[in-house]
């Protein structure tokens, strides 16, 4: 199951893509609408309309952030009993037909629980990223590999799979203290979890994709960058000082 954060998304979802994704064999998706005050919740409704129930939206009211609603929605994904779950960007800046690649790796290597996306800007793929968003971008997983002793070349690609097993149960259960940044938080309860740095390394997989585009109309500002940096003081404090 795929969690799809929503927040006015009304004109930028590409409605057809997600159709199309839905007519695939156990294809399952979870949008979370978070008090978008555009017409988000009419254009998942039509989605969800015609999907025989393999799609299914979750309407938190009030806006509460990204992290906020990845996280109820990836709760409910890995209790739901499905074998995988995930989470994936609503303006498909990576293409939906990855989350097959994702879980060939999950399949074929069965000691990795999380396979993410890696936006590595190598000849012959098509990674678009704004130059700015991509400097700031290195400085940004460099002090995140720092913080979490882990070398990871790019922990905010918002496109992200977990098989649902003991290891990765309760990543999702508490409140976030990062805002944008909840991902770098999920690698260190993972870490905390399994004891040490080099066990999480060895169970996840960076996948570097061959597309991915920076989509207009990013909710993302320049400001931001610094809050994901007093973030990732909070998050080394919380988790990583004592480990
Ligand atoms: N639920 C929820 N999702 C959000 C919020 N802000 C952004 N998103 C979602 O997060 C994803 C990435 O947002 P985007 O603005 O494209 O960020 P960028 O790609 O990192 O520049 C999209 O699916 C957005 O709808 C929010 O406040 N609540
Ligand atoms: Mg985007």
């Amino acid at each position: 199951m795929i969690v799809v954060p929503c927040y006015n998304e009304g004109r930028r979802l590409p409605v057809s893509d997600f159709r199309r994704f839905l007519e695939r064999p156990g294809a399952e998706l979870l949008f979370v609408d978070d008090g978008s005050t555009d017409n988000t919740v009419e254009v998942l409704r039509g989605i969800c309309a015609g999907s025989e129930g393999r799609a299914t939206l979750l309407e938190c009211g009030k806006n509460g952030g990204k992290a906020e609603a990845v996280r109820r929605g990836m709760r409910a994904a890995l209790l739901s009993g499905a074998a995988y779950a995930g989470y994936w960007d609503a303006d498909l800046a990576t293409p939906l037909d990855d989350i097959a690649e994702f879980l060939n790796v999950l399949d074929a290597r069965p000691e990795i629980d999380m396979v993410f996306g890696s936006r590595v800007k190598l000849l012959g793929r098509k990674v678009e990223r704004h130059a700015m968003r991509h400097y700031l971008g290195r400085v940004f997983a460099t002090a995140a590999s720092l913080v979490l002793r882990m070398a990871v070349y790019d922990t905010q690609c918002g496109a992200k799979v977990f098989r649902a097993v003991p290891a990765t149960a309760g990543l999702f259960d508490e409140p976030f203290c990062s805002r944008w940044v909840f991902d770098v938080e999920v690698f260190a309860r993972y870490i905390r979890k399994l004891g040490s740095s080099s066990a999480a390394a060895a169970r996840i997989y960076e996948f570097p994709l061959m597309v991915w585009r920076d989509v207009a109309g990013s909710k993302v500002k320049p400001a931001d960058f610094l809050v994901a940096l007093r973030d990732i003081v909070r998050i080394y404090w919380k988790y990583m000082r004592n480990a």
